[in-house]
């Protein structure tokens, strides 16, 4: 249950293990029925090489993993609590939440939680933008627009890419190819 799933993350929290064998990104969600939204960030990391990490105690499949849960602000309190409480000692370096619905507080939630920990907020529905973007002053969130999960997962690996190289030739060649992509579409045109 969510008690088992609490003391997990305070369990790893403690274990104090080596960053290379811990999840970098951590995606979270409100609700599982946020999951074809967020599945642009799934292909965002695994399309940069990152493999997902369901197993804590596993060696991990890649030298960049990440994590999923589904963390719900309103029926789960005390896990949201507890995931942003623990995440920088879990080994996590940026955090994307996405939810949705007037009561979107997750993402909002979790970077006041988890500060100064990054939290990247992906509103999954447009009327959702105004409360995930809505912080206070002295807390802040980055966000991405309504859906947007994909950009949510490149920008995370823009903010690790700061402390590893190989990290920015990967965005460096998935960026060319979206170069390549527009210079196709452009002679199409052409032609
Ligand atoms: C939010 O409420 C979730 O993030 C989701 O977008 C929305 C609806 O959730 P379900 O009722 O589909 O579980 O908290």
């Amino acid at each position: 249950g969510i008690d088992d799933l609490i003391d997990d993350l305070h369990a790893q929290a403690a274990a104090d293990r080596d960053s290379e064998t811990t999840p970098e990104v951590g995606i979270i969600m409100g609700s599982d029925s946020d999951l074809d939204t967020m599945a642009g960030a799934y292909d965002a990391l695994q399309e940069l090489g990152f493999a997902e990490q369901t197993n804590y105690d596993d060696p991990p499949e890649a030298r960049f993993t990440f994590e999923s849960y589904v963390v719900s602000a309103h029926r789960t309190p005390d896990l949201m609590y507890a995931y942003g409480e623990t995440a920088a000692d879990r080994g996590l370096d940026v955090i994307i939440a996405g939810a949705g619905g007037k009561s979107a507080d997750l993402p909002n939630m979790t970077a006041s939680i988890a500060y100064p920990l990054p939290v990247i907020g992906v509103p999954v529905q447009e009327k959702s933008v105004d409360s995930v973007i809505g912080m206070p002053t002295g807390a802040p969130i980055v966000a991405v627009d309504a859906g947007k999960s994909y950009n949510a997962a490149l920008s995370a690996v823009q903010i690790l890419a700061r402390e590893h190289a190989d990290l920015i030739e990967r965005l460096e060649t998935e960026h060319d190819d979206l170069r390549s992509g527009v210079a196709e579409v452009s002679r199409g045109l052409h032609d």
